[in-house]
């Protein structure tokens, strides 16, 4: 099923042909009414009209979190604020959070393209949408609801948190789709089972999870437990919020809305295009943005373009799950380390749950690093000598992984705490 089938299932020229002509109303628009990008351009020596092709478009200026910060909160608005209806904003974990604004066309397309994400993932205007993210600055709970909305679902906009009350509304209300992160479904699997609750007392079909990387093995988890087809959606707040992909029910990569938006997949060190489909940083241009356009956004997400048809008929064309960011990186005694390496050896240990969290202490100028990893209950209170020796196992493996020793503990099940947003996997106390 599709929500735009003319433009999911569009042709290579044909869409290569609308990519073109969109950008180059951008490129005008941009340079007539944001004197931040008219610097840069000029800086360059580049006219909106010399990019005489998308094979040009390599010409143009990379945008970075940077020059979003340093132009809080509307230097990069393309439109005066009287035509802007709404303003959200990412909260940013330093210095300035970053604003961004829609025209009231760009919350039509926004929400159209919710609704396409929202319509790979099986949800038809038959469905009861229960939207469990934030309400606010964040773009997750009105992007999603406005999708689910356009479809003609009936829109259950709980918001997030209270997690009993989510599940009684989801009991009572008969919702069929649940719309959150990842992480946050299954805290919902967890305390339905923990209530004693039995799966059949829900009427849930759909899980449409974004907002933060998890992994194969959580699908799989998240999926049996609340008996759903789950599927992954991505965006972010510099682009346009939720609706820049979405995975389809064949579950093997995310559809790119590629009418809306050009991707590029970069090497972080030297900003080459990465070769063969490759792995490197996600570069997103819009095309069709009003009030806040970007150009060449570097969004520090390190995905790859797979290659092929898709089964489902969709043309457009598909990103890998989001494995990290080039800005997660960790430096431990030196060396460079992604949490989502970690993640991936715990996960090769039966009895591990997926919830984890890494500990950084420094201490005499040394770097210390705990991995807690919850394990189930048959190994928690299994005899010490076999605890210690799943630690050791862990403990050989993390460090053949890495290239450094970690410490190892085992927690019981729920040690660690369930956040209603976006999971803390990281908690670093060292101080530079
Ligand atoms: O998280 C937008 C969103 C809301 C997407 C709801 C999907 C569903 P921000 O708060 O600006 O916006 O955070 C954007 O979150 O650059 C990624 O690092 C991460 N992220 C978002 N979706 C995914 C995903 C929203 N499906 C940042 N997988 C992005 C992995 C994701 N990471």
């Amino acid at each position: 099923m599709y929500w735009e089938p003319d433009r999911e299932c569009m042709g290579k020229e044909e869409l290569e042909q609308l990519q073109f002509e969109r950008l180059q109303s951008t490129l005008n628009r941009i340079y007539s009414h944001v004197p931040v990008y008219r610097k840069k351009f000029d800086a360059l020596g580049i006219l909106p009209e010399d990019i005489g092709s998308l094979a040009d478009f390599s010409r143009l200026p990379f945008t970075t979190k940077e020059d979003l910060r340093e132009n809080y909160p509307y230097g990069l608005f393309a439109v005066p604020l009287r035509e802007v209806v709404r303003i959200h904003a990412s909260s940013g974990t330093t210095g300035e959070s970053t604003v961004v604004g829609y025209t009231r066309n760009d919350v039509r397309i926004w929400s159209n393209l919710t609704a396409r994400v929202l319509t790979m993932g099986g949800v038809t205007k038959d469905d009861v949408v229960q939207i469990a993210f934030g309400y606010g600055l964040f773009t997750g709970g009105f992007g999603l609801h406005y999708g689910a909305e356009r479809i003609g679902a009936s829109v259950i906009p709980a918001s997030s948190g209270n997690t009993l009350r989510q599940i009684k509304i989801m009991m009572d209300f008969k919702t069929t789709a649940l719309v959150s992160t990842p992480s946050y479904a299954l805290l919902v699997a967890e305390t339905i089972r923990e209530q004693g609750i039995p799966p059949a007392a829900l009427s849930l079909k759909y899980g449409l999870f974004g907002a933060e990387p998890w992994s194969e093995r959580m699908r799989r988890e998240i999926e049996e437990k609340l008996g759903i087809v789950a599927t992954d959606n991505y965006g972010l707040s510099e682009i346009i919020g939720p609706g820049v992909s979405g995975e389809c029910r064949e579950q093997n990569g995310l559809h790119i809305n590629e009418d809306h938006f050009l991707v590029e997949v970069v090497d972080p060190e030297t900003l080459q295009p990465m070769p063969g489909g490759e792995t490197g940083e996600l570069v997103i241009t819009s095309l069709t943005k009003e009030a806040f356009p970007m150009i060449r956004y570097r969004t520090r997400d390190l995905t790859s373009i797979l290659p092929g048809d898709c089964p489902c008929g969709r043309t457009l064309r598909r990103m890998a799950r989001v494995r990290g960011r080039t800005d997660d990186m960790l430096i431990i005694k030196g060396v460079n380390v992604f949490p989502s390496q970690i993640e991936s050896v715990l996960f090769e240990f039966e009895g591990t749950e997926p919830h984890y969290q890494i500990v950084l202490d420094r201490k005499g100028g040394l770097d210390e690093v705990t991995v807690l990893v919850e394990v189930g209950e048959s190994i928690f209170f299994d005899q010490m000598r076999q605890q210690r020796g799943m630690m050791e196992r862990i403990r050989k493996r993390l460090a053949q992984e890495l290239g450094i020793t970690v410490e190892v503990r085992l927690v019981e099940k729920k040690t660690i705490a369930r956040s209603e947003g976006k999971t803390r996997r990281v908690i670093d106390n060292r101080t530079l």
